[in-house]
């Protein structure tokens, strides 16, 4: 599940967390309690929020062949610029392309139910697992961000994160959100909205999988498959069809993204 952590306070360096750590032995004791507290809490109170909205899901396959070549290639470029290039950069640049054609996707429904409140800045906000839990920090104005200044500022949240240094302001004001749970491990998901956000997406991880060329033999191919979750109460299905085709596009041949990348 995930949670829009907005502490009113920065959050703290790591706590040594109270909860019970793996081991290969069980306790004398029947039972233990650990206290829900910190950003579990709001953990807990984001995902009840949540619940009162409609979820519809979503998934597809994204082939991912073209893409880590592309990255490949640039990634010890990047790195003799210091920074660490992962495949999020460039996702997160495609998803805020084709929100740029599915602006719906980027707005919040109004407290009162009465107004779609549209978005004009791309805040895309990343799911983490840090030390202090899982926490959302976003990048802002993705729209006119370049895809090396979209992973300079993620490889900064990751590092704040890891050291509990994530800013109330690196967590609010997110628009979209993208969680990357194939770094982990998994295929598909069935992610929890971070409200007010009306979408998220789930990364799964790439694969090598055996699918069909247009002559009918059986070729690998590196794929990803994301699962998406809408607010069905304004999002319907087509709107999330449309979009997703439209990222494919993008993903799947990342040089057009220079066409459309200020
Ligand atoms: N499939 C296969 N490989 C992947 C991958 C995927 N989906 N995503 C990333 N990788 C690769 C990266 O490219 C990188 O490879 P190299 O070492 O060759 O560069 C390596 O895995 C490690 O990536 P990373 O984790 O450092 O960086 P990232 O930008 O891909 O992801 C972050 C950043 C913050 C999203 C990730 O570290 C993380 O915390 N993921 C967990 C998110 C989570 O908990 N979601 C669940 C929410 S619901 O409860």
């Amino acid at each position: 599940p995930l949670h829009q952590a907005k502490p009113a306070a920065p959050v703290a360096a790591p706590t040594t967390p109270a909860a019970v750590t793996p081991t290969l032995t069980l306790s004398s004791e029947r039972e233990s309690r650990v206290p829900i507290s910190g950003i579990k809490k709001v953990m807990v109170k984001s995902m009840n929020a949540a619940t009162a909205v409609p979820h519809f899901g979503f998934s597809e396959e994204y082939i991912m062949d073209k893409l880590t070549e592309l990255r490949n290639q640039m990634k010890p470029m990047a790195e003799a610029r210091g920074i660490k290039l992962s495949y999020m950069p460039f996702l997160i640049k495609a998803t805020s392309l084709a929100l740029l054609k599915y602006p719906v996707l980027n707005s919040s429904v109004s407290p009162d139910e009465s107004q779609l409140i549209y978005k004009n800045y791309h805040n895309i906000g990343v799911a983490m697992d840090t030390p202090q839990g899982l926490l959302v920090p976003n990048i802002k104005n993705v729209e006119s961000k370049s895809i090396f200044e979209i992973a300079q500022e993620l490889n900064r949240l990751q590092k704040s994160g890891i050291a509990g240094q994530l800013t109330p302001s690196d967590m609010s004001g997110g628009t979209f959100s993208l969680s990357n749970i194939g770094t982990i491990g998994g295929t598909y998901c069935s992610p929890v909205l971070l409200l007010p956000e009306v979408c998220i997406g789930a990364l799964g991880k790439i694969q090598k999988l055996p699918r069909f060329d247009k002559h009918g033999n059986v070729i690998p191919q590196s794929i990803m498959i994301i699962s998406w979750s809408g607010d069905h109460r304004v999002i319907d299905g087509a709107t999330i069809a449309n979009f997703s085709n439209v990222l494919k596009g993008y993903i799947e041949n990342p040089n057009t993204m220079l066409f459309d990348t200020r």
